[in-house]
């Protein structure tokens, strides 16, 4: 046994679990009331009391915290502690205006490590890894947050942070890095990046790949396993729960395992935001149930997934949730059909002759909507062999048609032509005016 697999709550029972939890929410509840004057407001505007909460269906009485509170609350607003006792600043960058601004006290730090290197353990790595952290170092909580986790569990750790590719895989091969940390879409542009050079993945000691930060199809998981020869995790949190290491993966890759007894969470119908049954898809709604800096209490993630019934082989009864299928505000809704990007991902990676990246875009043309999907292909030879090339573009084209009900118009570009991210991809451009018919 690791030292990082904790066998009373990694195996708990349902009931013990539950009754962790009832312990955690009742003081937590209790705490942020009295010290975070945004929830002071929020309970006595809903008229509940602390004292209210006596089970875990008590929590449905109090109402969601969404992302405007924390900017409405911008930057400190919704602490429970005095500036004194916070020890970090993060923030998350917006899409436009302030940043979504998050604390943590020493303690908060300590939970966050203990949940990082939990999920670490459970990817299968150890102190003799050599780990290399290819996110973004600074605000964005990826990089620090498994930098302290891997710390925990005394892998080597090192802080590449992202950018700089070809350096990147000078780094991984040098200095032996058994762990590659980073988005799906930046692993997957190393491995293209490895091929393009000319190195060969057996020349590398990787072995496992911990992802996330953003929506990943199996199809992605699997391409670059092939890549880079590892076995590619998934792993998924949000800044304003704690960043990384709400939930993960474990080698058998059925589900991310949650952190249950730091994060209480619930999957809501997304009209009527009741709970749906086990293995219905919903909305993530989180509880942090241990913070001190800034307390969280459901919290609406917008992320879409579902609570895989039964337990995983790996013995943790820690329950799992699916891979995401996407945010609710990136769902498409393309004559009349909702469709998430992560599906066409599916669609289009499953075909071998498909390469490592892709772009949708969305347009309206005489009030009709127009989905447009480039595609690189694998095999830049292909582009002068035009029957191959009308195949594979009437194969992704039916393909998409069949499982969506959409037509879409296919482009098929050369291998590495289209745009890299190394942090998060941004693949969709909506250019629809939908306040226009
Ligand atoms: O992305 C935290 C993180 C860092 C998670 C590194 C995993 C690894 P934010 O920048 O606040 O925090 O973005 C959070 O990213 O609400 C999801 O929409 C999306 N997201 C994060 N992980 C996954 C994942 C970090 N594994 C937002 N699958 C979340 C799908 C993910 N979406």
């Amino acid at each position: 046994m690791t030292k990082y697999f904790d066998s009373k709550i990694e195996t708990a029972t349902r009931e013990e679990m539950q009754d962790i939890q009832l312990e955690k929410l009742k003081k937590v509840v209790a705490y942020a009331y009295a010290n975070s004057p945004f929830y002071t407001k929020m309970f006595d505007k809903a008229g509940v009391k602390p004292e209210d909460i006596n089970s875990l269906s008590d929590l449905r009485k109090i109402p969601f915290t969404v992302k405007s509170d924390l900017r409405d609350n911008y930057p400190f607003g919704m602490n429970a502690v005095s500036m004194d006792k916070v020890a970090r600043i993060h923030a998350s960058s917006g899409t436009s205006g302030k940043p979504t601004v998050v604390t943590y006290t020493n303690n908060d730090l300590e939970m966050w490590s203990e949940c990082m290197a939990r999920l670490i353990t459970m990817a299968g790595v150890t102190n003799k890894d050599v780990a290399q952290i290819s996110f973004g170092y600074g605000l964005f909580t990826g990089a620090l947050g498994l930098h302290q986790g891997m710390e925990k569990v005394g892998a080597a750790v090192i802080p590449a942070s992202s950018g700089n590719t070809e350096r990147q895989i000078m780094l991984l091969k040098d200095l032996g890095a058994t762990v590659l940390i980073a988005t799906p879409s930046y692993a997957l542009y190393i491995g293209e990046m490895i091929e393009k050079l000319g190195y060969a993945i057996k020349d590398f000691k990787l072995r496992v790949g911990m992802f996330g930060s953003e929506a990943s199809s199996p199809e992605m998981h699997h391409e670059i396993e092939k890549k880079l020869n590892v076995i590619s995790t998934d792993n998924y949190g949000l800044s304003e729960i704690v960043g990384p290491g709400v939930a993960g993966e474990c080698l058998e890759k059925c589900g991310l395992h949650v952190n249950e007894d730091y994060f209480l969470i619930e999957i809501l119908d997304t009209k009527t935001f009741e709970p749906v049954e086990d293995g219905q898809y919903g909305e993530l709604v989180i509880t942090a149930l241990q913070k001190e800096a800034m307390p969280i209490i459901r919290y609406r993630t917008k992320d879409i997934t579902r609570i895989i019934p039964g337990t995983c082989k790996c013995g943790r009864t820690l329950r799992r949730i699916d891979k995401f299928q996407g945010r609710t505000d990136d769902m498409l809704i393309i004559r009349g059909v909702n469709v998430f990007p992560s599906q066409i991902e599916g669609i289009i990676m499953e075909i071998p002759e498909v390469g490592g990246q892709y772009e949708i875009v969305v347009t309206r043309e005489n009030h009709m909507d127009k989905l447009e999907v480039s595609v690189e292909v694998a095999n830049g030879d292909l582009l002068d062999n035009f029957k191959k090339l009308d195949e594979l573009r009437s194969k992704i084209k039916h393909n998409l048609k069949t499982v969506l009900q959409i037509d879409a118009v296919v482009k098929l570009v050369e291998p590495l032509s289209l745009k890299r991210y190394e942090g998060k991809a941004k693949r969709v451009t909506d250019l629809r005016d939908l306040s226009k018919g």
